[in-house]
């Protein structure tokens, strides 16, 4: 390990096979499972492929993956040769991912078979691609490929195994994209640093994370909680996770449980809630050895948390992080669960309630919650004011309302600003209104997060329609809720629709979403 040490490579894989362990499985995927000795292998190779193809240190290498083997191949690979992999999510719109291609100037992409038509037309019109690779799942026809591009199993055989470079632990790793108010993703530039400081933290001291442990997170490794989750943190301790390509529907995810058994299980609070209406939801979900589940991305309703545990017989640490924290910063702790709330600080991090002028709030004050810990991000790529606002010397401006009871436990109350989350992923209410207004029915639109029956927030959407357009009804209703879909990703798309004849607004033209929210609160 030597120089490269402070290269995260060098501790989440080449430790292991040093001391011996590199015949423990650290991934299994649907078609196939690696051990850590040949992910070390398989990464080496990626690396000596990279570096082939010319792709120099801090250029940076789009992942738009599935959830398979390929993904920790390709990151971890990545890393050894010093080129900053960016994992993109496979839900957004092709053009949302061409953004990201043009923004973060990739010279590599890696692209999952299933999602290569999507990314094709960008990949055809990017000035700075080198190397296209395609990743098929073993058994699977590979697809036509793109002119130039190659089939990473045939670029992995016939690339040298490379030296994994030296890297200072303060050195930008990767990049996640994290939403934007304006529905601009930022590249998040994440040090190698951080992602050992997330594992000794909430990984180590919350989860208790050990080497017989089996992870199955319906969290995509895209997603920093998915990351965390099903890779970094395993890896931490030499330990095994299960990866899911498809989506995690109830039914996925309950054949997943019963067949590989995993003892820690990540979700997001929807996930949990449509598990809970599941009819072939038992004890354990389906393994006989479990021992906890994880949520974040969003609140986990109350009623969520204390019917899953008497139901599954296993509780849900319920916490929350971000993209720019990498990991969960704030959480409840095993056998000290408080449903309803989002526990303490996780230890090695620091929290905050301000005021509007940084003013510490006492115990019961609404503020916005501030965090200081070890796995802050470096800044967002090439947006300084964002940055700055963002990230103020240690302190990261979290963007959540929060309050703190008498006893310490914090509450979440809602964001500072008008996002919401839905299934975990951040819904920016002005995509969805600029996706709307491209309607020719809808000549203005509005929206705002809603609670549906479960507790769990939903994007409603106020309109108002031309005059031509057909009167509102369920056609309209359905034809605008697939506009949406197609345009901005499937989840975002309005649960209601209501058509007014006018939205409030400031003097200055500014929505006012919350009176538009106080309307069903
Ligand atoms: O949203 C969250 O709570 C979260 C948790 C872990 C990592 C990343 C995120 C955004």
């Amino acid at each position: 390990q030597g120089a490269s040490r402070g290269n995260a490579v060098s501790w989440f894989v080449d430790r292991h096979v040093a001391a011996g362990r590199g015949g423990a499985t650290a991934f299994t995927d649907p078609h196939r499972s690696m051990t850590y000795a040949a992910l070390a292998e398989a990464s080496a190779r990626f690396a000596g492929g990279l570096r082939a193809a010319g792709i120099g240190r801090e250029r940076r290498l789009l992942m738009l993956m599935l959830d398979t083997v390929d993904f920790p191949v390709a990151f971890w690979g990545a890393l050894r040769a010093g080129v900053v992999p960016v994992p993109a999510n496979t839900l957004l719109t092709a053009e949302q991912v061409a953004y990201m291609l043009e923004d973060s100037r990739a010279e590599a992409v890696v692209v999952s078979a299933r999602l290569l038509a999507a990314l094709a037309p960008a990949i055809a019109a990017s000035p700075w691609l080198r190397l296209v690779l395609v990743a098929t799942p073993d058994g699977e026809p590979a697809p036509a490929l793109p002119p130039g591009a190659q089939e990473l199993r045939n670029f992995l055989a016939g690339a040298p195994a490379a030296e994994t470079v030296a890297a200072s632990p303060d050195e930008v790793a990767f990049w996640l994209y994290s939403s934007g108010s304006t529905g601009a993703p930022k590249g998040t530039k994440h040090v190698h640093a951080s992602l050992r400081a997330t594992a000794e933290t909430y990984a180590a001291q919350v989860l208790g994370i050990r080497p017989d442990d089996v992870v199955y997170s319906a969290a995509k490794l895209f997603f920093a909680y998915g990351l965390g989750n099903a890779m970094t943190f395993p890896m931490s301790v030499g330990a095994q996770a299960v990866l899911l390509p498809d989506r995690p529907s109830p039914d996925a995810v309950l054949s997943v449980m019963a067949r590989h058994r995993p003892t820690l299980f990540c979700g997001v609070p929807t996930l949990y809630a449509a598990l809970l209406a599941h009819p072939g939801l038992g004890r354990g979900a389906g393994s006989d050895r479990l021992r906890l589940c994880v949520s974040a991305g969003e609140a986990l309703p109350e009623h969520v948390g204390q019917r899953w545990s008497s139901v599954v017989g296993a509780d849900i640490l319920d916490g929350i992080g971000s993209t720019e924290m990498l990991h969960i910063f704030l959480s409840n702790r095993p056998g000290h669960i408080r449903y309803g709330t989002t526990g303490t600080a996780v230890p090695g991090y620091d929290l905050r309630i301000v005021d509007e002028q940084d003013r510490d709030l006492p115990p019961g004050e609404i503020g916005e919650l501030l965090v200081r810990g070890p796995s802050a991000a470096e800044g967002y790529w090439n947006q300084r004011d964002k940055s700055r606002r963002t990230f103020q010397g240690e302190w990261t401006r979290t963007g959540d309302k929060y309050t703190q009871d008498a006893d310490g436990h914090y509450r979440y109350q809602g964001r500072t600003d008008d996002m919401f989350k839905v299934s975990g992923i951040w819904v920016s209410p002005f995509e969805v209104e600029a996706a709307l207004m491209t309607h020719p029915a809808v000549q203005e639109a509005a929206v705002v997060g809603r609670e549906d029956a479960d507790g769990l927030t939903k994007p409603m959407a106020f309109v108002v329609l031309r005059e031509d357009a057909a009167p509102p009804g369920p056609a309209l209703t359905e034809a605008l809720r697939a506009h949406v879909k197609e345009r901005v990703g499937a989840w975002k798309y309005p649960r209601w629709i209501e058509a007014v004849e006018e939205l409030p607004k400031t003097a200055t033209g500014k929505i006012q979403r919350f009176k538009l929210r106080a309307g069903f609160a």
